[in-house]
């Protein structure tokens, strides 16, 4: 498998630095400081849109289920406050994450993931400083499997940016969902808007539909959002992948067996202890 046949290069050649390609990335820079967000449209190409479902499908039986019940926050109760506060609206959430060690080098996603160029044109567009693949085996690249259920409900994210590559919408649901810079870095949380967007009531709320093969990135730490409730036997297949502003970091042995229902040596190793201290 080859990159230029899975991404469309004569629309993002980011293989080519060039004026076409620094006219994309100015564009996706402009998309990011309007709203946080940059859709890139038809990154992939239909076969590569082909490719992806395709492996994403034969690796959704490998998915680890997990049911929680979250608030945006992704804190735990706080009874002091009153029960209408956002902070005390707790939500379903099921994920399904087919860890990264099912998607083979060579294969769909990892050509995707290794192609020439893509790196440093996902560091341009964010303007990062420092930026790092995520070094986790499990967690690098990976594919969110959603069924049939009330998709991600609203959150804010705890890291800085994702890029999520659309892979296979489901029939019906799923769009995404968010409202730009609802709270801000200074800690003004801005309760009473974001209550409002929990009761279905604010106007402020922007629908993103994506389609298989359009590039996602998005700064969620201060947009509050959510993947809207799905419907439809056709499950929604979204590859993540991660990236964070310090070299060789893995997940904690406890996040890697909670998200990827694994813990490998490297986790252990890497927290400096020894494999038989999993504390559940
Ligand atoms: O599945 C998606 O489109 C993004 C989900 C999301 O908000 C997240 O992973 O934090
Ligand atoms: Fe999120």
């Amino acid at each position: 498998m080859d990159f230029s046949d899975l991404i469309d290069l004569a629309r993002y050649p980011i293989d080519r630095r060039g004026p076409e390609l620094e006219q994309r990335i100015a564009e996706v820079r402009k998309d990011l400081a309007q709203d946080g967000c940059a859709v890139l449209r038809g990154f992939l190409t239909p076969r590569g849109i082909a490719a992806l479902a395709e492996e994403a499908e034969r690796n959704a039986v490998h998915a680890h289920r997990t049911y929680t019940r979250t608030n945006a926050y992704f804190t735990g109760d706080d009874p002091t406050l009153p029960e209408t506060h956002p902070k005390r609206r707790f939500f379903d959430r099921s994920n399904a994450f087919v860890p990264a060690d099912h998607f083979m080098p060579g294969g769909a996603l990892r050509t995707v993931y290794d192609a020439p160029g893509f790196d440093a044109f996902v560091r341009d567009c964010l303007q990062e400083r420092a930026f790092f693949r995520y070094a986790d085996p499990l967690a690098d690249a990976i594919v969110n499997v959603a069924e049939e259920g009330p998709g991600f409900p609203w959150h804010f994210d705890t890291n800085n940016f994702t890029v999520t590559l659309a892979i296979q919408n489901a029939e019906s649901g799923g769009a995404f969902e968010y409202v730009p810079a609802i709270r801000d870095a200074l800690g003004h949380e801005n309760f009473d808007d974001v209550a409002r967007v929990l009761d279905g009531t604010s106007d402020r709320v922007r629908t993103l539909h994506l389609q298989p093969g359009d590039l996602q990135l998005f700064r969620g730490r201060y947009s509050l959002h959510r993947v809207a409730p799905l419907a439809g036997p056709r499950p929604r297949y979204v590859a993540i992948l991660s990236y964070v502003d310090q070299p060789d970091m893995v997940a904690t042995p406890e996040r890697a067996k909670q998200l990827y229902g694994r813990v490998l040596p490297i986790h252990f190793e890497r927290a400096g202890r020894r494999s038989d201290t999993l504390i559940d």
